[in-house]
């Protein structure tokens, strides 16, 4: 007869590696410390990888791109209270730009934290996380474990894909169960991401209108990328004919050298095309909200796929709303324009004209000569993308105002999801991160330019990257300040400018600290160089590219969302 202490019992660690592997789970990112050191030992030494990253913002960014880039969540693991804040950052990040990932945290004992007794790092994380994330939930109790993993995952990829935030209670994480009992909780679960099929009238509807149009633009957005449904996409495009223009994480879903792609000529196709089918954008900021200036003061007639019911009028009427994921809207589509005539020649003839006047008047500055030390966005980027251009399937991380502005423009994407940039939010603090986690999850090389104050947020990374050496070629766009780095200090007194940086900085330092390779480039020729030699040797190298500190324009091409003082006192 056996008694309790012969039954054999799993622990919490067992049971979440467990469910973590079961729902496909092979990397975490995040920092250890109390009270996960040991379950991050575990998770390694039953095969897990782990990336530790040295603040957890950046690990959050770094889960949030591989969710992105692989439609499975990428998974961050932080400590309480601060650490738990620091990932929510980048978990909130992940939910306002439509990317799966999970936050995992360890938290403070219930009992305490619920009456505020003060225990170590004591907070009430799952409401601290509810508003900032697609769905919240706690773990209480270890035999839970695997349908809350699985309800994480299936939150964090089905509809609209986001952050879930999985707090694990002290009291769980403490917990044990018989092995038996814990075998027959464990399970795979079933097609997480389902299909999900637009209405034919629906799509009936929006081929109608698609027909009916003279003058009709794609505009594809990061949820087309997301989507991975990139052969059916260039068909409808080539099919049909029909011009498209990619949002900025969109770019290379079709090559931005496409005959049909209109990125050149964005202020002329906005404001006159009549008809446009959106797919995987949302008519936010970045689209002028779907109307005045930006779209010429009309109301234009828009089909929208998008897999979020409520996405369709939220901010201006929609015409055809097509509501279902896009791999089956757009088939859905093919099928009901099959032996629709192409677009209008006049229309695309306008719209060539337009790219080829942009493209002709922006070459000349790509090729400028400056004094070493003195480049500028132009002829820095214009020998950034000839080095580019032979190394498509290279993952471009790009933030900044100016650097982002000028790389978006100048450097060309030839493939689907590989560039990755500062997102719906326009923020800076996703580099590093998001480089980490595009070089884990596709093994290739990954390039970032990043403006000098961009780099700052993430910019203790560089240990991380050489501790796991990984491909990455980090470049900092140095001219020594935000938007520029000649400010002076309006008050007039010595202290610096409030946009201002230590004057000839030398960032390629940093990463010779650790052991990476570090170069200081003074022409555009030095830094091409050095970015084909980072490509080709895969050594984590940050390269301190030196610019005119009168490089740069206040906020970039969004100046019109700054304020200025209205009076003077
Ligand atoms: C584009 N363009 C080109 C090319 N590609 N010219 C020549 N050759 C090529 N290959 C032209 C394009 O037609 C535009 O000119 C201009 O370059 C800029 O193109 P872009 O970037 O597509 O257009 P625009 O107007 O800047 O787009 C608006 C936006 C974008 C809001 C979508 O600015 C954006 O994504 N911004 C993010 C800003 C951000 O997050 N900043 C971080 C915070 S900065 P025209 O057609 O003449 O207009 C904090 O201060
Ligand atoms: P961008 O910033 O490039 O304009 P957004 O992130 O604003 O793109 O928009 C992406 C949109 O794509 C979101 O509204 C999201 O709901 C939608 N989306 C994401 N994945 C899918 C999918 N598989 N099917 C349909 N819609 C999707
Ligand atoms: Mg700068």
């Amino acid at each position: 007869m056996s008694n309790e202490t012969e039954v054999e019992l799993v622990d919490a660690f067992y049971m979440l590696i467990e469910s973590l592997k079961n729902n496909g789970i092979e990397n975490v990112y995040g920092i250890p410390g109390i009270p996960v050191t040991a379950l991050i030992r575990s998770w390694q030494a039953e095969g897990g990888k782990w990336y530790g990253f040295r603040h957890e913002t950046n690990a959050a960014m770094a889960a949030g791109v591989a969710g992105y880039l692989t439609g499975k969540p990428g998974v961050c693991l932080t400590t309480p209270a601060p650490g738990f804040l620091n990932g929510l950052a980048g978990a909130a990040n992940a939910t306002t730009n439509g990317w799966p990932m999970i936050l995992l945290s360890g938290a403070a004992g219930r009992r305490n934290t619920d009456l505020q007794q003060g225990a170590f790092e004591e907070m009430d994380q799952l409401n601290a996380a509810r508003p900032h994330v697609k769905a919240a939930y706690r773990i209480n109790h270890i035999s839970d474990i695997p349908i809350a993993v699985a309800r994480a995952v299936r939150t964090a990829v089905s509809g609209r894909p986001g952050a879930v935030y999985l707090d694990l209670s002290h009291e769980m994480l403490t917990g044990t169960m018989p092995a038996a009992a814990a075998e027959a909780l464990l399970f795979t679960p079933v097609d997480p991401t389902p299909k999900q099929l637009p209405d034919p009238a629906a799509v009936k509807r929006a081929a109608d209108l698609l027909k009916g149009a003279k003058k009709p633009l794609i505009l594809l957005g990061k949820g087309a990328a997301y989507a991975q449904a990139d052969a059916d996409i260039k068909a409808l495009v080539e099919d049909t004919g029909i011009p498209f223009l990619p949002m900025s994480m969109a770019k290379g879903l079709l090559p931005d050298n496409h005959p049909q792609c209109a990125g050149p000529a964005r202020s002329y196709v906005l404001p006159e095309c009549d008809v446009v089918l959106i797919v995987g954008a949302r008519l936010n900021w970045l689209l002028g909200n779907g109307k005045g200036n930006t779209w010429g003061n009309q109301l234009k007639k828009f089909i929208q796929i998008d897999i979020l019911p409520q996405e369709i009028d939220s901010n201006v009427p929609i015409a055809a709303p097509l509501v279902g994921d896009i791999a089956s809207c757009i088939a859905a589509l093919r099928e009901a324009l099959k032996g629709m005539p192409k677009a209008d020649a006049a229309w695309m003839g306008g719209i060539a004209e337009r790219v080829n006047a942009s493209k002709e008047k922006l070459a000349p500055t790509l090729k400028v000569e400056t004094p070493p030390g003195m480049m500028n966005y132009r002829n820095s980027l214009g020998a950034l993308r000839d080095v580019l251009a032979k190394y498509p399937s290279v993952t471009l991380v790009n933030e900044g105002a100016n650097a982002l502005d000028n790389t978006r423009m100048i450097v060309d994407q030839y493939q689907p999801r590989k560039r990755i940039d500062s997102g719906t939010w326009g923020i800076m603090g996703i580099g590093m991160g998001a480089c980490i986690g595009a070089a884990v999850v596709t093994g290739e090389p990954v390039v970032a330019v990043e403006g000098d104050s961009a780099f700052g947020f993430s910019g203790m990374e560089v240990e991380t990257m050489v501790r796991y050496n990984l491909p990455i070629c980090v470049i900092v766009m140095n001219n020594g300040g935000i938007y520029k780095g000649n400010e002076t200090n309006a008050g007039g007194y010595d202290d610096p400018s409030p946009t201002s940086f230590a004057p000839g900085s030398r960032y390629d330092k940093m990463i010779e600290a650790f052991g990476g390779v570090g170069v200081n480039a003074q022409t555009p020729a030095e830094l091409a160089a050095a970015v084909e030699e980072a490509i080709k040797s895969r050594k984590p190298t940050l390269i301190n590219a030196c610019l005119d500190p009168d490089a740069g324009v206040e906020s970039g091409r969004i100046a019109g969302l700054n304020i200025e003082r209205k009076k003077k006192k």
